[in-house]
């Protein structure tokens, strides 16, 4: 039903409407008279930042765990550009999010006023501003429906003054859950199946979107079948059951390991992934002719961007795999599978051994340095992996470290560990909080390298304001590490020269030394600088005890 009021109070009346209870934010003079309205919607609750890095980093983790788009509320054209970095992140990565800002009256344009629309056309799905304030209720429900389909990703409303103030008359309705789980083609499946059929040793790679999809158990069964050694790729959400026996970890071809045992595979099953991306150069085609290559994914347009595909199918990953599953089952039953049931257990067999195998080869790794100081990352995320509490949620920011984090802190299902799944630093401590706030019954840790931490480090005054209790630990190794670990494969590996230098690379190390302990303490956080591995059970305890959030301030060494 039709009923007359302002456009801010539209604005307001739809998220309501949407069931948006968060906002996270920075506010302008232009957004002045929305923040205005909020008294009025105390079911709304505002989270001030102070830059608008933290507001998109808490909307990217709230929403990829409440998946749903959440809601950030920027300041007109300079705040927006400040949320740029981690909203093209959130592209990359499909994240749904609406986020918006105010403009001013429409009739400056002759002045300074910034199409704000245009200013991020190339970091959102969709991108609108309003002169008319009967625009806002049906701009706002597709706003919404476009965060939340696929492609999912973030999308921008910008109003001006003249749409806000305007009066109409308006009908509240908010989006309606769009079905656009695909199913697969029959043909398609059929085809798979015959390659799965006729490979000897395939394997399995699954991404994001495998649980994003709630595909875990779907993925679980493909897996134990066929008896593949199975990746996660990139696994910013987990997709499978890293304690699984048949679980490899995650796969980059950064890696020499992983690429030397893609050559073993005459079939890859990528699921729910952008099949190979990856920052450097590594060839415009990955797999050699004799191998083959299927891939599933939701989202149109994905498939077959790069590495030729020879079947590719555009589905729910859910529904895929079961479906590869039932036709895959039949071949084994009826006996009609390219190998004997003896060489899939064999494969099984296999699989478990090479898991059994990188395990050790981690530890014996890491067993010299067990009690170096500063102590070494894998001291620091065993230690701390033994600390925390059982329901406690990860959010993985440890950039250089993230493998010292994989090797010790298990995941089960979706949520046990969230990862930073952009190119941008500085998403870390905003997505602690955001990942908090969707959670409030969880201890919530965000793992965070010191230099991402410190590229948002005022978020750490927001978790103080509205008192979100997380945990910032951070892994202080007082370098830009990552940047020398990937020139050194950079040269090594890419321009094939023999001497790399990323040990010695200018301006990757913090030669003026930071504390960002006493930073925490700065604005209002409980905050402990860290030395001894020892001492990281009971500042856990500590920091927990106080019911507040909290950083600790993890020293560990940053060797190559
Ligand atoms: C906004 C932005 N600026 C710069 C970079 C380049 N960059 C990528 S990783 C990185 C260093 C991260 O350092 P830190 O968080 O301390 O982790 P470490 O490498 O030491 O493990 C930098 C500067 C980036 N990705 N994004
Ligand atoms: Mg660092």
């Amino acid at each position: 039903m039709k009923k007359k009021m302002s456009g801010k109070q539209a604005v307001m009346e739809m998220l309501k409407a949407e069931g948006v209870t968060h906002i996270f934010g920075n506010p302008g003079t232009s957004e002045g008279p929305l923040i205005d309205m909020l008294g009025d919607y105390p079911e709304i609750s505002y989270f001030m930042t102070l830059q608008e890095s933290v507001a998109v980093g808490m909307g990217e983790a709230y929403a990829r765990s409440t998946n749903t788009a959440s809601f950030v509320s920027l300041h007109v054209d300079s705040g927006l550009a400040n949320g740029i970095a981690l909203m093209l992140d959130a592209l990359n990565s499909g994240t749904p999010m609406v986020i918006t800002s105010a403009n001013y009256d429409s009739r400056k344009i002759n002045e300074t006023k910034t199409d704000l629309a245009e200013l991020v056309r190339p970091v959102t799905k969709w991108a609108v501003e309003l002169d008319l304030p009967d625009q806002i209720p049906s701009v706002m429900r597709r706003a919404f429906n476009e965060a939340n389909s696929h492609p999912k990703g973030p999308v921008y409303v910008g109003f001006t003054a003249n749409a806000l103030e305007g009066i109409a008359d308006m009908n509240i309705i908010p989006s309606a859950k769009i079905h656009d789980e695909t199913r697969p083609d029959n043909t398609a499946i059929a085809k798979a199946a015959q390659l799965i059929k006729d490979s000897k040793n395939p394997v399995l790679m699954l991404g994001d979107r495998v649980s994003d999809d709630d595909a875990i158990s779907e993925a679980i069964e493909l897996a134990e079948l066929l008896g593949t050694p199975v990746y996660q790729f990139r696994g910013a959400e987990v997709s499978f059951p890293t304690k699984h026996p048949q679980y490899m970890g995650i796969y980059s071809l950064r890696s020499k390991r992983s690429r030397q045992a893609l050559d073993n595979f005459d079939l890859v099953i990528a699921v729910g992934m952008d099949v190979f991306e990856e920052l450097f150069y590594w060839g415009d085609v990955i797999l050699n002719s004799a191998q083959k290559l299927i891939h599933v994914d939701p989202i149109p347009g994905r498939i077959g961007r790069t590495e030729p595909t020879d079947v590719g199918v555009i589905s729910n990953c859910k529904t895929a795999l079961k479906d590869i599953t039932y036709i895959v089952k039949k071949h084994i039953t009826e006996n009609a599978m390219g190998v004997e049931i003896d060489e899939i257990n064999l494969r099984r067999h296999q699989s478990k051994l090479d898991v059994q195998y990188h395990h050790q080869t981690f530890e014996n790794l890491v067993k010299d340095n067990w009690d170096m100081n500063p102590m070494s990352p894998a001291r620091m995320m065993y230690e701390l992996s033994n600390a925390i509490p059982e329901n406690a949620m990860i959010m993985d920011d440890s950039v250089s470290n993230r493998d010292a984090v994989r090797h010790y802190f298990p995941a089960e299902k979706r949520g046990d560990i969230v990862g930073i799944r952009g190119q941008s630093i500085g998403g870390g401590i905003g997505a602690t909080m955001g990942l908090q706030c969707a959670n409030p019954k969880n201890p919530v840790f965000g793992i965070i390298g010191d230099g991402s931490a410190m590229m948002t480090i005022q978020g750490l005054w927001t978790a103080a304001n509205d008192k979100i209790p997380c945990v910032f630990v951070i892994c202080n190794n007082g370098m830009y590490r990552v940047l020398r670990v990937n020139y050194n494969i950079y040269q090594s590996e890419i321009l094939k020269e023999t001497e790399p230098a990323g040990e010695n690379l200018l301006h990757s190390e913090f030669s003026t030394p930071f504390n960002i302990a006493t930073i925490a303490q700065g604005m209002g956080l409980h905050g402990e600088r860290i030395t001894d591995p020892r001492q990281i059970a009971p500042a856990v305890t500590r920091v927990l005890k106080t019911g507040g959030p909290g950083v600790l301030d993890i020293v560990i060494d940053g060797s190559l």
